[in-house]
């Protein structure tokens, strides 16, 4: 279910709501929208739409409604009454994304904290079965009426002791992250929109075999591996990143901090942009978005728009390389493909230029401008 109410990033068909769903297990049965000025406080579509959406349902047998938009816990509460059936919002579809995808100590920890934020502002009883069940967070088939309401409090602890448990993870990650501060290394990022081709391109970029997929949210672990650039005769360290995606959840902004932290402490950002995409200059601002609020919008970004090979020949670019205007900044851009090859040793070179002028300690020149300085300060 969609609800235009005028705002620029509303999707008449519902295409990345459908992604979303399919990526976290559900079968789509229909799509519908509408238009609204504002949504209805109670029941978010109005109770006519209500209806014609619960007879549409019932047609279809569907068991859970699924709405693009975010909804209140009352408005969610107020329209499984009236339609009788489960209703999720997008908010609740990518929790339940990262709850299936989460693989590393850190990264469950992340989703759990985001889960337990959601949930504290929810009706408690929706959760509480779940308790048991490890996996999926969502509402499949619905909970039993008489399961027990959840303590708020313990939902208040159980948020303090996760909190405390991941602030344990990210000391560690901090010391891991130290160490190769220390030995010099240049710090490049894939971000980009979730699905946009970062692991395909981290993969054709060091050969490694990182987890890409067509869903959404395929990538939750930070990824890093050393890239060698012969041109420059010395590696970088390449991260793999998790996708960012338009209404992120702030509970999970939140709870990723520290995976994001990554990105907010590399040298150079390689924002990766699906170009067959239709959409793909409302994500490139969508993820501007996301970069701004994790503190990394200064950080130098070299733009690069994959799928050249998937591009219909009338969008085919001119030139290969270029710079694209972004908010009062001009950025490199290169079309690539990570599938095809195309632009890969182009892409290769550019890094190689970007690698900072100062050589590594190592390096005679380094040394010697060191030596004479040592002269100097006695005098
Ligand atoms: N045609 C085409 N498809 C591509 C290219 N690169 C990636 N894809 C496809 O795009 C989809 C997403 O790729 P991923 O590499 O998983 O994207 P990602 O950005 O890592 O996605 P998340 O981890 O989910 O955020 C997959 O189906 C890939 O096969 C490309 O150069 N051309
Ligand atoms: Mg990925």
């Amino acid at each position: 279910m969609g609800v235009d109410l005028g705002q620029p990033f509303f999707d008449p068909e519902l295409k990345e709501l459908a992604q979303l769903a399919a990526s976290a297990g559900y079968q789509v049965l229909d799509r519908l929208v509408c238009k609204r000025r504002a949504p209805d406080p109670a029941l978010y579509i109005g109770s006519g739409k209500a209806d014609e959406l619960k007879a549409l349902a019932h047609a279809h047998g569907a068991q859970e409604i699924l709405f693009d938009q975010s909804l209140s816990p009352a408005q969610q509460r107020n329209l499984e009454r009236h339609l009788e059936l489960a209703v999720n919002d997008r908010v609740l579809l990518i929790l339940e994304i990262f709850a299936q995808r989460a693989r590393s100590h850190e990264g469950k920890l992340q989703v759990e904290l985001a889960r337990l934020q959601y949930l504290s502002t929810r009706l408690v009883r929706r959760w509480s079965h779940l308790e048991r069940q490890s996996g999926g967070i969502g509402l499949r088939g619905g909970p039993g009426e008489t399961q027990i309401e959840l303590d708020r409090r313990m939902i208040g602890d159980s948020i303090k002791r996760t909190r405390e448990r991941l602030e344990r993870v990210k000391r560690q990650r901090d010391t891991q992250r130290r160490q190769r501060e220390r030995s010099g290394t240049f710090k490049v990022s894939l971000v980009g929109y979730t699905n946009a081709g970062k692991s395909s391109l981290f993969n054709a970029l060091v050969k490694a075999r990182a987890y890409a997929a067509d869903q959404l949210f395929a990538t939750l672990d930070t990824t890093t591996r050393q890239l060698y650039l012969s041109e420059a005769g010395r590696s970088l360290s390449l991260s793999d990143t998790v996708g960012f995606i338009r209404d992120l959840p702030h509970s999970l902004v939140d709870a990723f901090a520290a995976t994001l932290q990554e990105a907010r402490e590399a040298d150079l950002l390689l924002h990766v942009v699906d170009a067959a995409n239709p959409e793909h200059l409302q994500q490139i601002d969508n993820v501007q978005q996301v970069l701004r609020e994790i503190g990394a919008e200064q950080i130098p970004q070299i733009l690069v728009f994959n799928k050249l090979d998937a591009l219909p020949p009338e969008r085919e670019p001119l030139q290969l390389l270029d710079s694209m205007e972004l908010q009062g900044r001009s950025m490199t851009r290169i079309f690539l493909s990570a599938h095809s090859g195309i632009g890969l040793d182009r892409l290769r070179s550019l890094l190689a230029q970007r690698l900072p002028e100062l050589p590594e300690k190592s390096h005679p020149l380094w040394q010697s401008t060191n030596a004479q300085l040592g002269t100097i300060e006695p005098v």
